[in-house]
């Protein structure tokens, strides 16, 4: 990396002295985006802004997660069972993903085979929540970079730099908004049938599942998919193409190395090896599959505020020791490589690897894929609804061994997601989480290489340096969420953060 940073994390210029650098200050050219809101979890993009060609673009970017998570800390020492409730608490979203992440590592540890039942009330609850997600994701997190809205939060204050919409496609999406925010709900409710009381649900456990498949169950879902997969298809796709017939040019933004990964995910037999969504990863936009290998994974942590000591780890010896200020580091997140190359993880991932979607890499396909996702997941419930056999076996009986190590590899809404678990003497000794916006919203590795993100910010157009809300869409468009569960700031602190457990 040419760029040196204040060891908090902001990129500066140095003073030309003859006694060695010194830091003056910010780059003048840098614009700071903190918080970048409508994420979930804690944001900041720094992008470097130069005229090319006549036009303002982001020549550089740094992405930096403001806040430390550290729940693999919380789950030392725990009893294994403990961490499909513990790791839910990572985030309010996509809680349901990491319950399936650590069910499928201890499933794998105490060596248990879950009945049939289970694996498609699982899949059930997972599906609910991914489509809950990215009907938020589109309406309320993603749509606003593009709409004005009323002059009423939380459409207002806004930025007023490059909105294209005219009164009549502004009238449809603000009515759309508010239908989506009830269609939401409803699919939430739908995951609560058979999870119980959600976002965190209590029923996920190694060896299956706590709820009992009742034919009025079934048919409460079947009800609920009878109400979404009709507002996917007539409203979230149309919608979607209406907002492209106004940003067209969005199909060449915030394109990126075309790296996707995607680990698979929907279960579809026993033994998880045929799945709804299949695992496989492709590279620089190709349409070739590629294995994907979970020992090729590490991750570095040389530009992240982790020890040095700690760099380029697997994740079943990863290590999360943090050192904070440390310089050239700018993220709480580490930065995942799989084979040394940096992978973009969501929907268009998963769609692009099954076939599926294979459209283009940008702000707005990654927009298209997730809705394209949304509406294949919502049809293979209704499908999978007659998989259950009522009143059938949903549990197998089975316990932990005192020690042993296994992984569980899945997908939340956002992307790939990866649980590893060491248990020694009965407890866990080492667990580590490695979340799709880990992936995304990395920072630079080792080698100096960016994150998708980043990646994808680089040739975007921004038309008013003071709101640049073009970088806000191809941000949004992964729909990063900064792992939102251990919140450690002081507000009034100009640093922004602060130091974790100091010693
Ligand atoms: Ni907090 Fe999450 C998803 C996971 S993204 S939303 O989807 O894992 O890091
Ligand atoms: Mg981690």
């Amino acid at each position: 990396m040419s760029q040196k940073m204040t060891q908090y994390g902001d990129p500066v210029i140095e003073a030309a002295g003859t006694g060695g650098a010194r830091i003056v200050g910010i780059q003048p050219s840098v614009v700071k985006i903190d918080p970048v809101s409508r994420v979930e979890g804690h944001l900041k993009m720094n992008v470097s802004l130069e005229s090319v060609g006549g036009q303002l673009q982001v020549v550089d970017a740094w992405s930096t997660g403001t806040l430390f998570r550290g729940l693999e800390k919380v789950l030392v020492n725990r009893d294994p069972w403990d961490a499909v409730v513990i790791t839910q608490r990572i985030c309010g979203v996509c809680p349901i993903s990491h319950a399936m992440a650590s069910v499928l590592a201890l499933d794998d540890v105490a060596g248990v085979t879950i009945p049939n039942n289970a694996r498609v009330l699982r899949n059930l609850v997972l599906g609910a929540n991914f489509i809950q997600s990215h009907i938020l994701h589109f309406y309320i997190l993603g749509l606003l970079d593009f709409m004005d809205g009323p002059d009423m939060a939380p459409w207002a204050p806004r930025w007023s730099a490059d909105k294209r919409l005219d009164a009549a496609a502004e009238a449809q999406l603000l009515g759309h908004y508010l239908e989506a925010l009830a269609m939401r709900r409803k699919a939430h409710e739908m995951g609560a049938v058979f999870g119980g009381r959600l976002p965190h649900a209590a029923s996920f456990i190694p060896g299956g599942f706590t709820a009992s498949v009742s034919s009025s169950r079934i048919s409460q879902i079947s009800a609920y998919l009878g109400e979404l997969i009709p507002f996917i298809s007539n409203v979230l796709l149309p919608d979607i193409e209406l907002l492209a017939s106004f940003y067209p040019d969005y199909f060449d933004i915030g394109g990126g190395r075309g790296n996707l990964l995607a680990f698979g995910v929907f279960d579809l037999n026993s033994s998880g090896t045929s799945k709804l969504l299949d695992r496989g990863r492709v590279v620089n936009g190709s349409t070739v599959v590629q294995a994907v290998n979970e020992a090729a994974i590490r991750e570095q942590v040389t530009h992240s505020w982790y020890q040095n000591g700690t760099n380029d780890l697997h994740p079943s010896a990863g290590e999360t020791e943090a050192q904070f200020p440390k310089l050239g580091a700018y993220s709480w997140l580490k930065a995942p490589r799989y084979s040394g190359a940096a992978y973009e993880a969501g929907p268009l991932a998963r769609m692009w690897v099954n076939g599926d979607y294979r459209e283009g890499i940008s702000v707005l396909d990654r927009h298209r894929a997730r809705a394209f996702e949304a509406l294949k997941v919502a049809q293979a419930m209704q499908g999978w609804l007659g998989e259950l056999q009522v009143g059938g076996q949903v549990f197998q009986q089975n316990s932990a061994p005192s020690s042993g190590t296994s992984f569980g590899l899945t997908e939340a809404p956002r992307g790939a997601l990866g649980h590893w678990l060491e248990i020694s003497s009965g407890k866990i000794s080492n667990y580590q989480v490695v979340t799709p916006t880990c992936w995304n919203a990395s920072p630079r590795d080792t080698a100096g290489t960016r994150g998708p993100i980043e990646e994808a910010l680089i040739g975007t157009p921004v038309s008013d340096m003071a709101q640049p809300v073009e970088v806000l869409r191809v941000i949004h468009s992964f729909d990063p969420c900064l792992a939102c569960a251990v919140h450690v700031m002081r507000a009034d602190d100009e640093t922004e953060v602060c130091v974790i457990n100091p010693r």
